[in-house]
């Protein structure tokens, strides 16, 4: 089969979208660091419809790799073309797919590999926006406080090797060194990650890496260089090797790596940039003076409920969010979790119903033609929970209200630690804490009663903050762990309801 390159665009099926602008005369006006499938399926393709509906041809991308090659590998010999598949369930239940090939990704850059080459792109005076998709862990940052770990490994690292670097802060800051000494534009560094405050959270890290490189260069990044904060939504599971072989024959021609997302997106991003920026409002993006409250709402309850579902749902051994969202017991859970304990932490939106939000959400949990994989989101838990969780438990606590579905959350985070589930089958934790969070757990075994070892586990600052301190929260995850022990997922959520 021939492979999806600009050559056999021509030949794609009709009804497969394809790119309508001059390819050809694209500008790298957007740097993007960490080109996984949550920026292909997101942010790029947002940026398509902002160059399908202007002229405006100065944003077209060069995605870095910070650590593997294979995107680069198999998007090379297409030119940087794949193919965008948005899936859901017709009313009959049968899984309904759009297809998509999206261009605006003019290179793939593996920074291992050519870290020089990284640094002059970001400085080329063409680049305007350095986007990141880097995962919580990306920023070397302490998860409870938000603060550059300046003591990490790969940062210590970053700061004695100025040519070579290997993080997003030592990139970024390097890069922008040089631009400033060949007197070049500064520039918008747009976090597209799940973290608190992203723009504020990643302006605080880059000024605390230029500080330590030069108090000089870290004022002129403060003074002219902006770190909208944002908020980003949309479902992107794993592609398979079946989503491979489906889309690669519907096209008639090779993708070796497209993506998969569900329909629905938002991005709300603060207006403020640099050096100018796409209109994406085209593909659905809004432009607001705090994104704030919206990345709030997004963390705890999209993000929020999907941790609980993870953590519940692969303890009880269910493999996708679906599945698990076709248990009643998990489902009812997740709604009270999200209505009764998650919503009245939340800021009044104008605009917002959200009780539709609400809903609107479980159905997207729903989507059985996304499998979703519990897995994928249980991963790094140590970078999310405070975020989605843990912000939400102390709100709670402070205004003097229950916590025990957050609670039971969080135990099904210490339940899922143990590396089994309940049918038995073992799984790897995926964690850059993993050791501590092992070593932790170990020794927290040795406690003699259960308030002891929930005690000793959450006293670990780097994830909980002082929480590990506050009685009420250790004595509610202490209670939720026990019948987790004790009667298993599916006890624990009959003894959650407030009539068992
Ligand atoms: C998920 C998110 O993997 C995870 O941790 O909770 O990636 C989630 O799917 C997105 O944030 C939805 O916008």
């Amino acid at each position: 089969m021939a492979r999806l390159h600009p050559d056999t665009l021509a030949h794609l099926p009709a009804g497969v979208e394809r790119p309508r602008y001059r390819r050809d005369a694209l500008q790298a006006g957007i740097v993007h660091l960490g080109v996984g499938a949550f920026h292909r399926a997101h942010i790029a393709v947002v940026n398509e419809a902002a160059l399908h509906a202007s002229a405006d041809l100065r944003w077209g991308t060069v995605g870095v790799s910070l650590r593997a090659a294979d995107t680069r590998d198999a998007l090379r010999p297409q030119a940087g073309l794949y193919t965008l598949a948005l899936r859901d369930a017709a009313d009959d239940g049968s899984p309904r797919e759009a297809l998509q090939v999206v261009g605006n990704l003019l290179d793939v850059l593996v920074a291992p590999e050519n870290p020089q080459a990284v640094l002059a792109r970001i400085a080329h005076a063409d680049t305007r926006i350095v986007s990141l998709t880097i995962t919580e862990k990306g920023y070397h940052h302490d998860p409870a406080t938000g603060a550059l770990r300046l003591d990490a490994p790969d940062i210590v690292h970053d700061l004695a090797h100025p040519g070579a670097p290997r993080t997003m802060p030592g990139f970024v800051v390097h890069a922008l060194a040089l631009r400033r000494a060949r007197g070049l534009a500064p520039l918008t560094v747009l976090s597209c990650d799940n973290l608190p405050a992203n723009g504020d959270t990643t302006r605080g890290i880059v000024l605390a890496f230029a500080h330590a490189v030069d108090a000089g260069l870290r004022d002129w990044i403060a003074a002219h260089c902006t770190f909208p904060n944002s908020m980003v939504d949309r479902i992107v599971p794993r592609t398979t090797d079946a989503d491979r072989a489906r889309i690669s024959e519907r096209l008639g021609v090779d993708d070796a790596w497209p993506v998969i997302g569900e329909p629905f997106l938002e991005w709300v991003v603060e207006d403020s940039f640099a050096n100018g920026r796409p209109d994406w409002t085209a593909g659905g993006a809004r432009f607001v003076a705090h994104a704030q409250p919206y990345e709030k709402l997004k963390l705890r309850m999209v993000n929020g409920a999907h941790s609980a579902l993870a953590y519940l749902g692969a303890t009880a051994g269910f493999r996708t969010v679906d599945r698990a969202m076709a248990e009643p017991a998990l489902r009812a859970f997740i709604d009270a979790l999200m209505r009764e304990e998650i919503a009245p932490t939340l800021p009044a939106m104008e605009g917002l119903d959200l009780d539709a939000y609400r809903t609107r959400l479980l159905q997207r949990f729903a989507n059985p033609a996304l499998q979703h994989q519990t897995k994928q989101i249980a991963m790094d838990g140590s970078q999310k929970l405070p975020q989605r969780l843990l912000g939400t438990v102390r709100d709670r606590l402070a205004a003097g209200r229950p916590i025990d579905r957050l609670a039971l959350a969080v135990a099904g985070w210490l339940h899922y630690l143990r590396g089994v589930d309940e049918t038995g089958a073992t799984h790897e934790i995926q964690d850059p804490l993993a050791s501590a969070l092992a070593q932790r757990l170990a020794q927290a075994g040795a406690a003699s009663s259960m308030q002891d070892r929930v005690a000793f586990f959450t006293g670990f600052a780097p994830v909980f903050g002082e929480l590990g301190s506050e009685p009420r929260f250790v004595a509610a995850v202490a209670r939720a762990l026990g019948v987790l022990e004790a009667h298993g997922v599916r006890g624990a959520l009959a003894a959650s309801e407030p009539n068992a």
